[in-house]
């Protein structure tokens, strides 16, 4: 057992340090992927883990993966991990919690000269937020197979240009291809971004799972006319056709209340003016759910839904399924540790089922994967106000360090018994 204690202060530092790359007046953080400002947080990455001796390698879609080398270099790398690149009107924690976290625990390893059994990894998967280009958890998902590199590199953002340009355009193209650099476990602490920790007044989430999640791409195309010489019974209002289906996702997901949420949070309208009435309306549905089954519900009446107001208003209708996660769960010995690194720091504890979407949710499907969840004030993320307490980030980084410590010391008994 280890009596190694992070660094509070030098964490909560370098965690305000990288908030200024892409920092914003009112204090959020848009460090969107593959902007110049993922390249800052990327190159200062590399320089701060090639000072602790890691080798960092980079692949394809530019997922990149820190090695700290182990007693025993025949073993899989136990990883920690998560994501720099953040929403537009991001925090300071979503995501690069994890990494920093991963980072001060290899801190902490090399002041204090402790070698682990099995090599360390420090992950930091490329776009898993999916604004700037959709899907979520792109990179980690082309690691795990469920993309091609080739469609991950033609998704395109608002601007028309492309994942694969903009990635080579900030150097982060690597020549290792996706899912070619092995590890045997993850690790993945993150804030929370609900409520549920702060309302019980809990300090670590122990995560058991991810709930299932489902994005799709909505095009409504209608006729562009005249706002002020077309009588209403002429129109084919794409915009009205989209409120129609705003309205629609909403009710469906009440409809499976308390545990479905349903969200449109993009829409383009096209031409956009002030005097034509829309021809098309294009925007992204989002649908969440514990339960697959119920998921396959909700996007039956969603598709109905879509269906009705296009032949109500005299709409074409596209719909893409553009992501689809089932439900998730994480490996109980990986939770184990969690458990006992909680115990191991007196801290307060529940277990807990993720309503956002992480690179654990790819992860989790090749190898043993588990989360550790500190607070998130008022519940709120993906908004500038995001916030977590510096001791709150600390006990989340020590869980960290002290369940990776565990599971190493768990699996290297294991060998020495065998
Ligand atoms: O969508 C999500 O849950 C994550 O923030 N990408
Ligand atoms: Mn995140
Ligand atoms: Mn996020």
């Amino acid at each position: 057992m280890s009596n190694l204690i992070i660094n509070e202060a030098r964490l909560w530092d370098t965690l305000m340090e990288t908030a200024a790359m892409g920092g914003l007046p009112n204090g959020g953080v848009a460090r969107l992927t593959l902007s110049h400002h993922d390249k800052q947080v990327r190159d200062w990455f590399t320089a701060q883990c090639e000072a602790l001796g890691m080798s960092v390698t980079v692949d394809e879609v530019g997922n990149m993966f820190a090695l700290r080398q182990g007693q025993n270099p025949d073993l899989l790398p136990i990883a920690m991990g998560s994501h720099l690149d953040t929403q537009p009107t991001g925090g300071k924690f979503d995501g690069i919690l994890g990494v920093l976290g991963g980072l001060e625990v290899l801190r902490t390893l090399h002041a204090a000269g402790y070698t682990t059994d099995a090599p360390l990894m420090l992950v930091n998967w490329t776009n898993e937020e999916g604004s700037r280009f959709s899907p979520a958890m792109l990179g980690s998902g082309v690691y795990a197979g469920v993309y091609s590199r080739d469609y991950a590199d033609g998704r395109t953002d608002v601007e028309g240009e492309a994942f694969g340009t903009a990635l080579e355009a900030i150097g982060y193209r690597g020549d290792v291809k996706a899912g070619d650099v092995p590890f045997g476990a993850m690790f993945e602490l993150h804030i929370e971004q609900g409520p549920i920790l702060e309302a019980e007044n809990k300090t670590i989430g122990v995560v058991q799972g991810v709930q299932g999640m489902r994005w799709y791409e909505v095009t409504l195309t209608g006729r562009a006319a005249h706002t002020g010489s077309t009588p209403m019974s002429m129109r084919n209002n794409a915009l009205l056709g989209a409120a129609r289906v705003i309205e629609g996702v909403d009710r469906v997901a009440h409809g499976f209340a308390p545990s479905a949420v349903g969200t449109v949070g993009f829409i383009e309208v096209a031409p956009n003016s002030n005097n034509v009435i829309p021809g098309q309306a294009r925007f992204t549905i989002d649908l969440r759910h514990p339960e697959d089954a119920a998921l396959d519900q909700m996007e039956r009446e969603v598709e109905a839904c879509i269906a009705e107001a296009a032949a109500t208003i005299g709409l074409e209708a596209e719909v893409k399924r553009i992501a689809k996660t089932d439900a998730v769960a994480f490996d109980a010995q990986c939770i184990d540790a969690v458990r006992y690194a909680a115990d191991k720091a007196g801290l307060t504890a529940r277990d807990i089922i993720s309503g956002a979407g992480h690179d654990a949710v790819h992860v989790a499907r090749l190898v043993p994967t588990t989360m550790i969840f500190v607070p998130s004030e008022g519940g709120l993320s993906h908004n500038e106000a995001e916030a977590t307490a510096s001791h709150e980030c600390a006990a989340g980084v020590q869980v960290l360090l002290d369940a990776v410590l565990e599971y190493d010391r768990r699996h290297a008994d294991v060998r020495k018994a065998a």
